[in-house]
Order: C-alpha cells, then structure tokens, then sequence
C-alpha cells in the first residue's frame, strides 16, 4: 500500500498561548484544539500529520530543512516572523516544498505593519481571516496540490 504523504504544519512565537487572550482577535481556540482538529482533517484527506510549535526563529528554520526528507508540503502560521524573517523566507524556497501560509486573523484588515509577508512571495496561496478553519482550508488546498502533483510525476 502507498504510504500517505505527510504534511508539516509549522507555528510560530506566542501560538503556543492561544486561547489565552485576544480571543476577539484569534478565537478561544488552544492550539491543541487546532491540532486535534488537523489531525482529524488530515486523516480523512489520506495525509499524514506533523504539527509543530515553536517560538525560535532558528528552530522553525531548522524544521523547514528537514522537511525536505520529511514531507510532502508545509503549511505555515509564522505569526509574528511573517512581517520579519526573511531566514524563514529562504528557507522555505531552499526546501522546494509547496508551501501554504495561514494566519487566523485578516492580516490585510490589521495594523499596517502585519500587511506585508516575507512568506507570501513564495507560498502557493494564503488564508487570512478564517480563524482556526484557515488550518482546514490550508489542509484541503495541500491536499489538491499534492494530488496535482503525483497527476505529474
Ligand atoms: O493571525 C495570525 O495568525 C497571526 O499570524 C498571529 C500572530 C501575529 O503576529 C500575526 O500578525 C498574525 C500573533 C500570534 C500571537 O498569538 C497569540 C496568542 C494568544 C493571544 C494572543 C496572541
């Protein structure tokens, strides 16, 4: 039987205390219940699931290289490292992975500073604004890129 592809979903600084406040902002979700949701998810796509926290820019670096051996496709929230690191940017076009970037809030409807993502430029496409079901979406839309994908290969 073919194995399923595993997807990584990479979360940034501070995600790790979601639930916590700002629920008007990011929901009343924790990430665990945004994890558990994934997995469910990812499970009915046929995808295999590796969902990571980290609050390190130099640890979520590291994740992406490994990727390359590791995964299929990444879905990323960089959190606050979106409008800042442009080592997460080179990272993710190093890796050559189809990329999604999530965020849970509308970024574009925020301050201006969070307007501008380093990672948008390579992403395949982003989902802002749909709370914890942005991570649904971004499942489903790996999963018809990697489809797409293996119709090639
Ligand atoms: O909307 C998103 O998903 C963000 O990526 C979240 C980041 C923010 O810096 C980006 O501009 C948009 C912030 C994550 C902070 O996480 C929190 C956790 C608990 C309570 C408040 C924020």
């Amino acid at each position: 039987m073919r194995k399923s592809p595993t997807v990584l979903i990479l979360n940034g600084p501070n995600l790790n205390t979601l639930g916590t406040r700002e629920p008007e902002v990011y929901g009343r979700e924790t990430l665990d219940d945004i994890r558990a949701a994934c997995a469910e998810r990812a499970d009915a796509l046929g995808l295999g699931l590796d969902f990571r926290q980290s609050n390190g820019e130099g640890e979520l670096v590291g994740w992406i290289q490994d990727a390359r051996n590791a995964a299929a496709g990444i879905v990323i929230n960089p959190a606050a490292y979106t409008h800042t690191s442009v080592a997460i940017l080179d990272a993710l076009q190093a890796c050559g992975l189809p990329v999604v970037e999530v965020h849970l809030s509308n970024i574009h409807g925020r301050e201006p500073f969070r307007h501008h993502s380093y990672v948008s430029r390579m992403a395949h496409g982003v989902i802002c604004g749909f709370g914890s079901q942005g991570y649904l979406f971004a499942l489903e839309a790996m999963a018809r890129i990697l489809e797409r994908q293996e119709g090639k290969a």
